[in-house]
């Protein structure tokens, strides 16, 4: 397969923030180096008075000796000349949970039943993903439909993760704290 160039990777046309709100279960996760969110992940978009897209989130954790947790995550999106493409401020409620500044590429998204998230955080020389994480979302709870199971494979070839990601399990965790 043919090694893709981060800026040729084709995103989401005319996106629309406003038909993005709402809740979004990630089914599926490819990790960064020094993955943070587990499982359990779910994220609410939303889109202030002003248009700027904000977001919350919540996922299983394991921080410092063990410990396991739930952590409720904040994030604010600058916008980019591409209507899809998104900076992403992020951070923890605690202090001690993770903090950052990534890409936040939507790949491609039907509104009402699956997205496909991209953030590549380190480029290589050549151009290429040296390290970056996804994000397979579905507005249902019980994961992809599956007359969305091929576009999303396809799309999944696309960005070169193919093969790289883990399902993300919905046990509950995060729905008592
Ligand atoms: O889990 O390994 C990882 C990387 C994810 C970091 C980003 C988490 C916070 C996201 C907040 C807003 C959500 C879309």
């Amino acid at each position: 397969s043919t090694r893709q160039h981060v800026s040729n990777i084709q995103v989401m046309q005319n996106f629309d923030r406003s038909r993005y709100t709402g809740r979004w279960y990630a089914v599926a996760k490819k990790d960064p180096v020094g993955l943070f969110l587990l499982d359990n992940v779910v994220a609410q978009f939303s889109v202030d008075e002003s248009g700027k897209m904000t977001a919350i989130a919540q996922g299983r954790v394991i921080i410092l000796n063990n410990w396991e947790m739930c952590a409720n995550m904040f994030g604010t999106f600058e916008d980019t000349p591409d209507p899809a493409k998104f900076k992403m401020r992020y951070w923890g409620a605690a202090a001690y949970l993770q903090s950052g500044n990534d890409d936040h590429w939507v790949i491609d998204t039907d509104y009402d039943n699956y997205a496909i998230h991209y953030s590549c955080r380190e480029v290589d020389l050549d151009g290429t993903c040296l390290d970056g994480y996804s994000f397979i979302f579905s507005r249902h709870p019980t994961g992809l439909r599956p007359e969305d199971q091929k576009i999303v494979t396809d799309k999944k070839k696309e960005i070169c993760f193919l093969g790289k990601y883990r399902r993300v399990s919905h046990t509950g965790f995060c729905e008592s704290s």
